[in-house]
C-alpha cells in the first residue's frame, strides 16, 4: 500500500527516533518503506542542506531562505517520494510543508499565499496522509538537541538553529499547534514529553489501524 506520513515538530522533540522507530516496525511488519528528510533526502538537497544550516555567519535573505526549502522539496518529490508511492511504498519523511507554512510562514512572516503557493508547486499538490506533530516544551527539545550537537564532532554540526533565541521555539510550537487545528482530519498532535517508548506506541497504534487489511 502506499502512504505517506510525514513528522514535524520543534527541534529537539523527537521527530527522527519516532521515524526510525516507526520505520522498524513497519518493515518488521513487512512493508516496504522508504525514510526521508527535509530539507535533504537527495544529492542536491543534501548540498543546500548544508547551505541553510551550516551558514558560518553569513546571512540568508527571507526570501532566498524560502526558495532553498523549496528546491529541496522539489526535488524530493521528484526524485524520491513520488517514485516511492508510485511503488506502493510507504513513505516516512522527516519534516515536509508544514515546516515550510510554520518557519518562514507563521514566524518568520513571509505572507502565506505565497508559502502555500510555492508549497503546491513543489509538491505538484502531494499532501501528508498523516502528520504526526511531535509537540513538547521548546525548552526539553532544546536541552535535547544540544546535548546531542556536544556530542557530534565539529565538522556535523548543525546549530543556526539551536541559536534562535527561546521565544522563536515557542512561536514555532504555538504555529504548530495552529495548524493542527486547521487540519484535525491529518495532523496528530503526539505528546512528545514521555518515553520514547510510550510515544512510540502511541504512533504505532494510529498507523496499525490504518495499515489493516482492509486497507491495503
Ligand atoms: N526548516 C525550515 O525552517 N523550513 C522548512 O521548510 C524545513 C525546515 C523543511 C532543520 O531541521 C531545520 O530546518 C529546522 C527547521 C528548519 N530547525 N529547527 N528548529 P531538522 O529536522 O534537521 O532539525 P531538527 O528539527 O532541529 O531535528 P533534531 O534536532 O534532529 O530534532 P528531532 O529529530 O526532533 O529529535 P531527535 O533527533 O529524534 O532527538 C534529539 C535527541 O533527543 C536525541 O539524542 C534523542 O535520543 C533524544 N530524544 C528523543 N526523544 C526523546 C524522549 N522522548 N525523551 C528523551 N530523549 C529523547
Amino acid at each position: 500500500m502506499s502512504l505517506f506520513i510525514t513528522f514535524e515538530g520543534v527541534e529537539g522533540s523527537g521527530k527522527t527516533t519516532q521515524m526510525e522507530m516507526l520505520k522498524e516496525h513497519l518493515e518488521w511488519k513487512g512493508f516496504p518503506v522508504v525514510a526521508t528528510r527535509e530539507p535533504g533526502g537527495t544529492e542536491l538537497g543534501e548540498k543546500i542542506r548544508g547551505m541553510l544550516l551550516n551558514t558560518e555567519g553569513e546571512t540568508i535573505a527571507p526570501w532566498s531562505e524560502l526558495l532553498l526549502y523549496e528546491v529541496c522539496r522539489a526535488q524530493l518529490v521528484y526524485e524520491v517520494i513520488k517514485p516511492a508511492l508510485k511503488d506502493k511504498k510507504i513513505v516516512l519523511c522527516d519534516r515536509f510543508a508544514d515546516s515550510t507554512v510554520v518557519y518562514q510562514g507563521y514566524v518568520k512572516g513571509l505572507t502565506l499565499e505565497a508559502v502555500t503557493s510555492l508549497n503546491t508547486w513543489t509538491t505538484e499538490g502531494m499532501a501528508p496522509t498523516i502528520t504526526f506533530i511531535i509537540d513538547c516544551p521548546p525548552e526539553i527539545g532544546l536541552k535535547r538537541a544540544l546535548a546531542r550537537i556536544n556530542a557530534m564532532p565539529n565538522s556535523n554540526k548543525e546549530d543556526r538553529f539551536e541559536k534562535e533565541n527561546i521565544e522563536f521555539h515557542k512561536k514555532v510550537r504555538d504555529g504548530y499547534l495552529r495548524l493542527a487545528q486547521e487540519a484535525p482530519e491529518r495532523i496528530k498532535v503526539i505528546n512528545g514529553d514521555r518515553e520514547i517508548s510510550a510515544i512510540h506506541k502511541e504512533i504505532c497504534q494510529i498507523i496499525d489501524k490504518v495499515i489493516t487489511p482492509q486497507n491495503s
